[in-house]
């Protein structure tokens, strides 16, 4: 998929304030630092476009992105953050999940993985909750230029198996980098042939 415009179209701090568009939303969540600024501007090809932080957790605000005038790509707030409080992460996980679970055009999760760790608590119930919320994901294994690939692929395998603790199926899983562009051209297959399957 070529990106001939992208535009940013609104932030949103709730689900009405989301963007009145109903083109297909494709959304991007993962823990602080995982590496999904860098990814979104890799795929988007804008440096600048999402900020990539030194210091994690400060944005709570869900950001809409318009690409090709075809879909959306929506930056959600990364969950698990140490800087804020039990109080301003639960507010934050009603919003993101609220946006997960009643938003009508959203097509699809992309959930990212840092693949330097083993499975982590914390992203797999939020997958487990994506699973029983019967949301459609792909896990995005981030930072593999970071770790010999045997170890990136140990970690992946290790994240599935934990998964069949609570899912049936096997998600598609990508392995990327923003700094090599590897797994690149796979997510953008992957969006253009979800946005062709829904007739878009
Ligand atoms: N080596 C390497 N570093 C990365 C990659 N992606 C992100 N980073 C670094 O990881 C840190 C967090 O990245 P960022 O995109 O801000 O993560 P976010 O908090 O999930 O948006 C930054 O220092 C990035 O430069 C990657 O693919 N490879
Ligand atoms: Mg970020």
């Amino acid at each position: 998929m070529k990106i001939q415009t992208i535009s940013f179209l609104q932030s949103a701090t709730s689900l009405k304030d989301c963007p009145k568009s109903d083109l297909p939303e494709f959304a991007f969540i993962g823990r602080s630092n995982v590496g999904k600024s860098s990814l979104i501007n890799c795929l988007t090809n804008q440096r600048g476009l999402a900020r990539v932080s030194k210091s994690p957790g400060r944005t709570r605000e869900i950001n809409f992105f318009s690409l090709n005038d075809q879909w959306t790509l929506v930056d959600l707030p990364g969950y698990g953050f140490a800087k804020v409080s039990r109080k301003r992460q639960e507010n934050f996980n009603e919003f993101v999940s609220d946006y997960l679970l009643n938003r009508p055009n959203l097509r699809g999760v992309l959930l990212l993985l840092d693949s330097r760790h083993p499975p982590q608590n914390i992203d797999l119930e939020f997958v487990a909750w994506l699973v029983e919320s019967q949301l459609p994901f792909v896990l995005v294994f981030t930072k593999i230029d970071k770790s010999k690939a045997r170890v990136v692929e140990k970690h992946r395998a290790l994240f599935l198996q934990e998964m069949k603790a609570f899912s049936e199926g096997e998600p598609v899983t990508f392995l990327t980098s923003s700094t090599t562009g590897q797994g690149r051209g796979e997510i953008h297959t992957f969006v253009r042939r979800a946005l062709e399957a829904g007739g878009a």
